[in-house]
Protein backbone atom coordinates (compact mmCIF):
# COMPACT_ATOMS: atom_id res chain seq x y z
CA UNK A 1 0.00 0.00 0.00
CA UNK A 2 1.37 2.97 -1.52
CA UNK A 3 1.43 6.04 1.53
CA UNK A 4 -1.50 7.87 -0.44
CA UNK A 5 -3.26 4.49 0.80
CA UNK A 6 -2.37 4.30 4.19
CA UNK A 7 -3.15 7.92 4.71
CA UNK A 8 -6.15 8.41 7.11
CA UNK A 9 -9.30 9.60 5.95
CA UNK A 10 -9.80 13.18 7.91
CA UNK A 11 -12.89 13.53 9.87
CA UNK A 12 -13.95 17.08 10.43
CA UNK A 13 -16.35 17.43 13.56
CA UNK A 14 -17.96 21.04 14.10
CA UNK A 15 -18.44 21.98 17.88
CA UNK A 16 -21.05 24.46 17.99
CA UNK A 17 -23.01 26.25 20.56
CA UNK A 18 -23.44 29.99 22.42
CA UNK A 19 -20.46 31.02 23.90
CA UNK A 20 -19.89 29.79 27.80
CA UNK A 21 -21.86 26.78 26.15
CA UNK A 22 -18.81 24.67 27.24
CA UNK A 23 -17.45 23.75 24.06
CA UNK A 24 -13.61 24.40 25.01
CA UNK A 25 -13.94 22.72 28.06
CA UNK A 26 -15.46 19.72 26.30
CA UNK A 27 -12.57 19.93 23.66
CA UNK A 28 -10.09 19.87 26.52
CA UNK A 29 -11.42 17.62 28.68
CA UNK A 30 -11.35 14.97 25.38
CA UNK A 31 -8.19 15.66 24.29
CA UNK A 32 -6.35 15.86 27.82
CA UNK A 33 -8.83 14.41 29.92
CA UNK A 34 -7.92 17.66 31.88
CA UNK A 35 -9.76 21.36 33.41
CA UNK A 36 -8.16 23.93 31.78
CA UNK A 37 -9.15 27.22 32.67
CA UNK A 38 -10.55 28.63 29.28
CA UNK A 39 -10.82 31.82 27.98
CA UNK A 40 -13.43 32.86 25.88
CA UNK A 41 -12.49 32.03 22.64
CA UNK A 42 -10.95 34.59 19.95
CA UNK A 43 -10.90 32.62 16.43
CA UNK A 44 -11.25 28.96 16.83
CA UNK A 45 -9.70 25.99 19.13
CA UNK A 46 -8.45 23.05 16.85
CA UNK A 47 -7.49 19.19 18.43
CA UNK A 48 -7.03 15.82 16.59
CA UNK A 49 -8.51 12.36 18.01
CA UNK A 50 -8.13 8.96 17.66
CA UNK A 51 -10.93 6.37 17.21
CA UNK A 52 -11.59 3.13 16.27
CA UNK A 53 -14.50 2.59 14.23
CA UNK A 54 -14.96 -0.62 12.50
CA UNK A 55 -11.73 -2.12 14.11
CA UNK A 56 -9.80 0.73 12.06
CA UNK A 57 -8.20 3.53 13.05
CA UNK A 58 -9.53 6.59 12.59
CA UNK A 59 -8.51 10.48 12.67
CA UNK A 60 -10.81 13.03 14.01
CA UNK A 61 -10.69 16.66 14.09
CA UNK A 62 -12.67 18.83 15.95
CA UNK A 63 -13.24 22.66 15.05
CA UNK A 64 -14.19 25.06 18.30
CA UNK A 65 -15.16 27.68 16.71
CA UNK A 66 -16.11 30.57 19.03
CA UNK A 67 -19.53 31.09 19.86
CA UNK A 68 -19.03 34.93 20.48
CA UNK A 69 -21.38 37.27 18.27
CA UNK A 70 -19.18 37.97 16.15
CA UNK A 71 -17.83 34.58 15.17
CA UNK A 72 -20.99 33.31 14.34
CA UNK A 73 -21.12 34.40 11.05
CA UNK A 74 -18.04 32.09 9.92
CA UNK A 75 -19.89 29.28 11.02
CA UNK A 76 -20.83 29.04 7.48
CA UNK A 77 -17.47 28.65 6.06
CA UNK A 78 -16.66 25.85 8.60
CA UNK A 79 -19.93 23.49 6.89
CA UNK A 80 -18.41 22.33 4.07
CA UNK A 81 -16.82 19.70 5.90
CA UNK A 82 -18.15 18.73 8.63
CA UNK A 83 -18.70 14.98 8.56
CA UNK A 84 -20.58 15.73 12.42
CA UNK A 85 -21.67 18.71 14.45
CA UNK A 86 -21.63 18.41 17.67
CA UNK A 87 -24.07 21.51 19.88
CA UNK A 88 -23.39 21.99 22.99
CA UNK A 89 -25.79 23.94 25.27
CA UNK A 90 -25.60 25.13 28.87
CA UNK A 91 -28.37 23.34 30.47
CA UNK A 92 -28.44 25.43 33.54
CA UNK A 93 -28.86 28.44 31.87
CA UNK A 94 -32.51 28.44 31.53
CA UNK A 95 -32.21 32.06 30.39
CA UNK A 96 -30.70 31.35 27.02
CA UNK A 97 -32.61 28.39 26.08
CA UNK A 98 -34.13 30.17 23.47
CA UNK A 99 -31.29 32.01 22.01
CA UNK A 100 -29.72 28.84 21.82
CA UNK A 101 -32.52 26.95 20.17
CA UNK A 102 -32.65 29.36 17.39
CA UNK A 103 -28.72 29.43 16.31
CA UNK A 104 -28.98 25.12 16.23
CA UNK A 105 -31.97 25.84 14.46
CA UNK A 106 -30.38 27.91 12.43
CA UNK A 107 -27.51 25.58 12.00
CA UNK A 108 -29.33 23.16 10.79
CA UNK A 109 -30.94 25.40 7.95
CA UNK A 110 -27.66 24.80 6.53
CA UNK A 111 -28.07 23.28 3.09
CA UNK A 112 -24.17 22.41 3.75
CA UNK A 113 -25.08 20.41 6.82
CA UNK A 114 -28.11 18.66 4.97
CA UNK A 115 -28.10 15.02 6.66
CA UNK A 116 -25.42 15.42 8.80
CA UNK A 117 -25.56 13.63 12.13
CA UNK A 118 -26.13 16.11 15.09
CA UNK A 119 -24.72 15.12 18.41
CA UNK A 120 -26.50 17.95 21.06
CA UNK A 121 -25.53 18.26 24.48
CA UNK A 122 -26.86 19.10 27.43
CA UNK A 123 -23.79 20.18 29.21
CA UNK A 124 -23.56 21.43 32.91
CA UNK A 125 -25.53 18.28 34.43
CA UNK A 126 -23.35 18.84 37.27
CA UNK A 127 -25.09 21.78 38.26
CA UNK A 128 -28.38 21.93 40.30
CA UNK A 129 -31.55 22.45 38.64
CA UNK A 130 -30.15 22.37 35.22
CA UNK A 131 -32.38 20.99 32.43
CA UNK A 132 -32.68 17.43 31.58
CA UNK A 133 -32.16 15.40 28.61
CA UNK A 134 -36.29 14.95 28.31
CA UNK A 135 -36.60 18.81 29.17
CA UNK A 136 -33.94 19.75 26.48
CA UNK A 137 -36.06 17.98 23.51
CA UNK A 138 -38.89 19.13 24.36
CA UNK A 139 -37.65 22.77 24.43
CA UNK A 140 -35.68 22.56 21.54
CA UNK A 141 -38.36 20.75 19.49
CA UNK A 142 -35.52 18.18 18.57
CA UNK A 143 -37.52 15.20 16.87
CA UNK A 144 -38.82 17.98 14.67
CA UNK A 145 -35.94 20.04 13.85
CA UNK A 146 -33.75 17.11 13.67
CA UNK A 147 -35.94 15.04 11.14
CA UNK A 148 -33.69 13.52 8.24
CA UNK A 149 -30.83 13.50 10.05
CA UNK A 150 -28.96 11.16 12.90
CA UNK A 151 -28.99 12.72 16.33
CA UNK A 152 -28.77 12.08 19.91
CA UNK A 153 -28.78 14.40 23.35
CA UNK A 154 -25.75 12.93 25.89
CA UNK A 155 -26.24 14.71 29.18
CA UNK A 156 -22.69 15.51 30.06
CA UNK A 157 -20.63 17.96 32.71
CA UNK A 158 -17.37 18.86 30.51
CA UNK A 159 -15.89 20.09 33.67
CA UNK A 160 -16.27 17.07 35.31
CA UNK A 161 -15.95 14.00 32.58
CA UNK A 162 -19.24 12.76 33.09
CA UNK A 163 -20.77 12.00 29.95
CA UNK A 164 -17.30 13.96 28.08
CA UNK A 165 -16.04 10.28 26.43
CA UNK A 166 -19.43 8.59 25.56
CA UNK A 167 -20.73 11.63 23.67
CA UNK A 168 -17.36 11.43 21.80
CA UNK A 169 -18.11 7.62 21.24
CA UNK A 170 -21.44 8.47 19.88
CA UNK A 171 -20.34 10.31 17.58
CA UNK A 172 -17.91 8.17 16.23
CA UNK A 173 -20.98 5.47 15.42
CA UNK A 174 -22.76 8.09 13.64
CA UNK A 175 -20.31 9.12 11.22
CA UNK A 176 -20.57 6.73 8.24
CA UNK A 177 -17.25 5.38 6.41
P1 LIG B 1 -17.31 27.96 25.39
O1 LIG B 1 -16.01 27.46 24.84
O2 LIG B 1 -18.49 27.23 24.86
O3 LIG B 1 -17.49 29.43 25.24
P2 LIG B 1 -16.10 27.34 27.90
O4 LIG B 1 -17.32 27.66 26.96
O5 LIG B 1 -15.61 25.96 27.68
O6 LIG B 1 -15.12 28.43 27.84
O7 LIG B 1 -16.82 27.33 29.32
C1 LIG B 1 -17.51 28.49 29.80
C2 LIG B 1 -17.62 28.42 31.32
O8 LIG B 1 -18.44 27.31 31.70
C3 LIG B 1 -16.27 28.18 32.03
O9 LIG B 1 -16.37 28.80 33.30
C4 LIG B 1 -16.27 26.67 32.24
O10 LIG B 1 -15.44 26.28 33.31
C5 LIG B 1 -17.72 26.43 32.56
N1 LIG B 1 -18.15 25.05 32.27
C6 LIG B 1 -17.95 24.34 31.15
N2 LIG B 1 -18.50 23.12 31.25
C7 LIG B 1 -19.05 23.05 32.49
C8 LIG B 1 -19.78 22.04 33.19
O11 LIG B 1 -20.02 20.93 32.71
N3 LIG B 1 -20.22 22.37 34.44
C9 LIG B 1 -19.96 23.57 35.01
N4 LIG B 1 -20.42 23.78 36.25
N5 LIG B 1 -19.28 24.55 34.38
C10 LIG B 1 -18.84 24.29 33.14
P3 LIG B 1 -15.55 30.10 33.70
O12 LIG B 1 -16.02 30.38 35.09
O13 LIG B 1 -14.13 29.71 33.60
O14 LIG B 1 -15.95 31.14 32.71
MG1 LIG C 1 -14.48 28.54 23.86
Amino acid sequence: MGLRGSKQPDIQVLLLGLDNAGKSTFLYKLKHNACVNTVPTIGFNVEMLEAKKNRKNITLTLWDVGGQGKMREHWMSFHQDAAAVVFVVDSSSRERLEEARRELENTLRSEQLRGRPLGVLANKQDVNGALTVTELKDKFNLRKICAGRDWFVQPCSASTGFGVEEAFKRVVQMINK
